[in-house]
């Protein structure tokens, strides 16, 4: 390709430039802000077909405040010489013929080529005026057309200065562009940035003129191509590791450049390009490098023993989230699909990308890359684990409407009759002796009885997964029905409130901090609103005489005991009372107290407090029972 010589045998002559006028948007899409910024982008492709045949190495936009766009660069010069079919300066044969820009032919342009691809008769043919200027064999060679036709034809004079190149000045046509000719400055910076990125060593200016009149000129020039631009995409974020991975290669006719870097949070970034162009809805290319990437970490994950048996492969999907990654291929004739045609067909270019990035990688993780590859499997392993408790969490809701009102319910659930949230209450009860009393001691009409089994699980030191193939949680999230994380849905709690009952001891205290930790973690929203409540047994059953009461406190009992004889007797188990005793004592709405456990601070804050607390220092977890039972309100 660099080494074709030009010699106007190149050049097909397709079709004539008056139907670009009267329908101008089956050539730029439309004839608003975004068609006309396509005229820019169109003649700026032309010279950067030029650097990549490797004869350019700067390219200039200018802005004018006339609505003028003026592009220039330092290439070998359009061609002038007379045209062999059409007997006229090929650089008018390329300015007035549809087509005729040897994209379409297979000689020199096979790289690059806008989205359309139209070409600069499009752009001459959309403009008012369109003057030309080629520098090259020593001349200054100028052209001037009007609404696509030669005003002024091909003249030339001994050259001033030295070197090569093109100059196309153009005037988009208001006749075409009714809304206005107004170009958007920071749209096209980030094209020529883009650009210098795709383009590593090729330095393209911006020029404007501000609102004093004065002439601003920006240079954008990478030598590090997507390397840089991976790493300017990943500004003000929080990387995985220290550096970037990045390879350029060939495979075939396809030439490839990827770089990618992992970050801190769950969000794929995938900027993919085909010849410069930005393929936004991916394609085969992408779906090659996904491939190769799974394939080669697997692999090398294998080789160094970073899954265990039985573990099983990452999967392509696990191995998304946190990748920032910019894709570059350029490949002789893409072929785009899709609605915005952002998307590459090609199908060989699959395997093309795919064999490229595999054979890098492998090499890289087998030799210097070995931290960074335990990085990413560590990264795909949490994914994997988060995935797999989004899937419980989903089967942890009972579908809407189907079948009986009771399926899926879990078997340990005594439930009440009523069906209003507003009334119903649940109670999750410590001990399968303790849910017996309750059962038999409960009003059925409005109290529903879950009774667990000893300690649950600390949500502080288990993964979400862990989490939710818990048995007691399954059971607890359940019998409420209103899912967890993503599918948590508040209309569907079953319960207005949901009552822990655990015994007046140390074990009871810890079990009921367990349970609190797990609301909070996990259906914060439940305690914001204040629908989780804290049973208060009472400690002591004291008589004096035929006064006999039940105690709440040792205050209480220091009161009621005074200085007086009584018999008392401490409470420590739920299970040591009857079933009627604990109706009365704890259960009944007449004369009973429960603790309503209420977020004050921010939710962040009660996240913190139960990180600490809940870690493995017992001093502070005891306080935290303490605090706690200190600043719950009180609601009867
Ligand atoms: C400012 C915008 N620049 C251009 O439009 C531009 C087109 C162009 C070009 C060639 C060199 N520079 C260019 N700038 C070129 C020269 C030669 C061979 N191929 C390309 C040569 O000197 O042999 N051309 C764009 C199309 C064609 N040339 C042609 F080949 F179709 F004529």
């Amino acid at each position: 390709m660099s080494g074709f010589n030009y010699d106007g045998s190149s050049i097909r002559v397709l079709e004539g430039l008056a139907a670009v006028r009267m329908r101008p948007g089956m050539y730029i899409g439309d004839t608003g802000p975004r068609g006309l910024h396509h005229l820019i982008w169109e003649i700026v492709d032309n010279s950067v077909d030029e650097a990549l045949a490797g004869y350019c190495t700067e390219i200039s936009v200018a802005l004018a405040p006339d609505g003028g766009v003026t592009v220039t660069d330092d290439g070998r010069g359009m061609p002038v010489d007379p045209h062999p079919q059409k007997r006229v300066p090929t650089c008018q044969v390329i300015m007035t013929v549809l087509h005729a820009g040897g994209k379409f032919g297979d000689g020199a342009y096979t790289v690059s080529g806008g989205l359309h691809g139209v070409g600069a008769s499009v752009v001459n043919a959309l403009s008012e005026k369109l003057e030309l200027f080629v520098r090259r064999d020593g001349r200054e060679y100028s052209m001037t057309f009007m609404r696509g036709d030669v005003f002024k034809e091909l003249s030339s004079k001994p050259a001033k200065t030295p070197g090569t190149g093109t100059t196309v000045r153009f005037y988009p046509d208001p006749l075409i562009f009714k809304t206005g000719i107004v170009f958007d400055p920071k749209l096209v910076e980030r094209r020529l940035r883009e650009i210098s990125y795709l383009v590593p060593g090729l330095s393209l200016t911006l020029e404007t003129v501000n609102a004093e009149g004065e002439t601003v000129r920006e240079t954008f020039m990478n030598k590090d191509g997507i390397e840089a631009m991976t790493n300017r995409l990943a500004k003000n974020t929080t990387p995985l590791f220290e550096g970037t991975v990045a390879f350029t290669g060939n495979s075939g006719d396809t030439e490839v450049a990827f770089a990618f870097k992992y970050l801190d949070d769950y969000t794929e970034r995938m900027y993919s390009f085909v010849n410069l162009i930005p393929t936004a809805e991916g394609g085969t290319h992408v779906a090659g490098f996904r491939a190769a990437l799974t394939r080669a970490v697997n692999e090398a994950a294998k080789t160094e023993k970073l899954l265990k048996a039985g573990e099983g492969n990452i999967l392509g999907d696990d191995l998304r989230e946190g990748l920032l990654c910019v894709l570059s291929v350029k490949l002789p004739n893409p072929q785009f699909e899709g609605q915005t045609k952002g998307k590459l067909g090609n199908g060989e270019t699959t395997g093309a990308v795919s064999t490229l990035v595999y054979d890098k990688l492998s090499y890289f993780f087998a030799n210097e890359g070995g931290g960074i590859l335990r990085i990413i499997v560590d990264k795909a392993l949490s994914t994997r684990r988060a995935r797999e408790a989004a899937k419980r969490a989903k089967e942890l809701v009972r579908s809407k409407g189907s079948g009986a009102r009771d399926a899926g319910l879990p078997g340990k659930l005594a439930d009440c009759i009523s069906r209003k949230p507003a009334e119903a209450e649940l109670f999750i009860v410590e001990g399968d002796s303790a849910g017996g009393s309750a059962k038999q001691g409960r009003d059925r009409k409005f109290q529903a009885i879950l009774p667990l089994r000893g300690k649950i699980l600390n949500v502080e030191k288990a993964s979400l997964d862990k989490i939710l193939a818990n048995a007691e949680v399954g059971n607890i999230v359940k019998a409420l029905g209103c899912g967890v994380g993503s599918e948590f849905d508040v209309s569907r709690l079953r319960y207005g409130k949901i009552v822990v009952m655990t015994d007046a001891d140390v074990d009871g205290a810890h079990i009921r901090t367990l349970l609190l930790t797990l609301f909070y973690r996990l259906l914060p929203q439940l305690v914001s609103e204040g629908r989780v409540y804290a049973a208060q047994p009472p400690l002591y059953r004291a008589a004096k005489g035929k006064d006999v009461r039940w105690l709440y406190s040792d205050g209480e009992l220091r009161e009621f005991v005074g200085r007086g004889k009584a018999s008392v007797q401490r409470y420590k188990g739920l299970g040591e009372m009857s079933p009627e005793q604990l109706w009365e004592t704890t259960m009944n709405p007449e004369n009973r107290t429960l603790r309503r456990i209420g977020v004050t601070e921010c939710a962040a804050e009660a996240g913190e407090i139960i990180d600490i607390l809940m870690g493995d220092a017992v001093g502070p977890r005891r306080d935290f029972i303490f605090a706690h039972a200190a600043e719950a309100e009180m609601d009867v």
